[in-house]
């Protein structure tokens, strides 16, 4: 077995950040719907977390945020001519489609798509899937830049295998990692892999849209050539999406051979934890870390997006810490449970709590903001070096978003033709410092 560590890739929240309401079934996104958002004081907050981890001895990495406005997508539904004509004509005919071109969402690379670790694959390579997030328009746009990014930041094709989206119609909807959990004694040891779905292919559709199905993750898991005894594929429960968990992230949370899940994050609780006790039988002990509903009601557990947290092995120390949004310090019940389960001797030792008010306020969290990528030496050694991150990068990124991006930015700007140069200077500047100029 070859060490492994995780690699988590942020992504760097672009200068459109936007509050735009548009994924139906996220709670935070409607009631922030037209909000002024501040993209400066976002990107800022979200370096602040990637800092966290480099500070605590981790690797990390970024990926930059992808072109907006995206004007392909306004091209597709008829505007035409200049850009500053389209973006004018956008703004004044389908302004919600205008907020769809400009919307930051790859901030949220957990959703970029699903990764599964070389020790866990048939060929021993590390295997990419860009997610089709074929549920929101605004986000399936997002795949075939995300595809190029990859390929760009993974090329060797003797250690990496990027896959492209799977076919953009329901029965494949994929929202890639977010429904994705790996579970391991060790980084670098073989896995049990996790996929939640919300719904069977072909399955009608009531309330809030299930926006992952069986069929995509198990489409997934064959073309990963992951081992069927180590693959587990629960059912997310209706009542957690109707209740706001749009994806499987924001109520439950797993790293190494802890899982931490609310209660109702599954259809069926008990039955999923025994399949992934038997498929990790002979590699490792589960460790599940169920919060009751009693003591968090679920209702609690979505506001404060307790789940949507980053579980992580710090350096030196021999318990987990739990990197949660401050929201869950404010929820009285979210709070009362983590100084409860600290206290014990649990998995989980710690729990640091973070600022990403500007993301989480369109519903994405620590976790949404990363990709979890488990990478040998040899495999880091043959990434793109530009994206990881140390302190004097994060500062200079810091620098480039402060003197490029806005304070303020209110739905009604992005109707202005002059912001649409202003983006495309600042991601200039930040592929600029990321060497990445090849991707612009
Ligand atoms: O897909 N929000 C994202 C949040 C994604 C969170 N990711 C994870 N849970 N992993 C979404 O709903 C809101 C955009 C807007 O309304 O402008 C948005 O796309």
């Amino acid at each position: 077995m070859s060490a492994a560590f995780e690699v988590n890739f942020d992504g760097l929240i672009g200068p459109s950040h936007n509050y735009g309401g548009l994924s139906d079934g996220n709670l935070a996104s409607s009631k922030n719907a037209g909000d002024v958002s501040n993209p400066r004081e976002g990107a800022v907050q979200g370096l602040e977390k990637m800092r966290l981890l480099v500070r605590a001895g981790l690797v990390q990495g970024v990926l930059p945020p992808l072109h907006r406005p995206n004007f392909d997508l306004l091209v597709s539904a008829g505007f035409k001519g200049s850009d500053d004509g389209i973006i004018e004509a956008a703004g004044r005919q389908a302004p919600r489609l205008l907020k769809a071109a400009y919307s930051a969402s790859s901030m949220w690379t957990a959703n970029a798509a699903t990764v599964s670790p070389s020790a866990d694959t048939d060929d021993g390579l590390l295997h990419f899937t860009a997610a089709n997030l074929s549920t929101m328009l605004h986000r399936s746009l997002e795949h075939p830049d995300t595809t190029a990014t990859l390929l760009s930041l993974f090329a060797s094709d003797q250690r990496f295998a990027v896959h492209g989206a799977l076919p953009a119609h329901p029965d494949f909807s994929d929202e890639g990692a977010a429904n994705h959990v790996r579970l391991c004694a060790e980084h670098g040891g073989k896995g049990v892999e996790l996929f939640v779905y919300g719904r069977d292919a072909g399955e009608a559709m009531a309330g809030f849209p299930a926006r992952q199905t069986r069929l995509a993750s198990e489409s997934i898991a064959r073309a990963h050539g992951l081992d069927p005894a180590c693959t587990v594929f629960a059912r997310q429960s209706a009542r957690a999406i109707a209740a706001g968990a749009f994806h499987n992230d924001v109520v439950c949370v797993g790293a190494l051979d802890t899982l931490f899940f609310h209660e109702a994050a599954f259809e069926d609780t008990s039955g999923t934890i025994n399949t992934l006790r038997r498929a990790a039988a002979g590699l490792f002990e589960l460790r599940p870390v169920m919060v009751p509903e009693a003591e968090v009601p679920l209702q609690d557990a979505i506001r404060s997006y307790l789940f949507n947290s980053q579980l992580l092995q710090f350096p030196g120390e021999d318990r987990l810490v739990l990197v949660a949004p401050m929201e869950a310090q404010e929820v009285t019940s979210t709070r009362k449970f983590c100084e409860q389960m600290v206290a014990g001797n649990g998995p989980i030792g710690r729990v640091e709590y973070v600022d990403v008010r500007q993301s989480m306020r369109n519903g994405g969290g620590p976790a949404c903001l990363r990709l979890r990528v488990v990478m040998t030496e040899d495999e880091l050694a043959e990434c793109h070096p530009g994206v990881i991150l140390d302190e004097a990068l994060i500062d200079e990124l810091q620098g480039a978003i402060r003197k490029t991006y806005r304070d303020r930015l209110s739905p009604a700007d992005l109707a202005d033709p002059a912001f649409a140069d202003e983006c495309r200077l600042a991601r200039e500047e930040l592929l600029r410092i990321l060497g990445l100029e090849d991707i612009a």
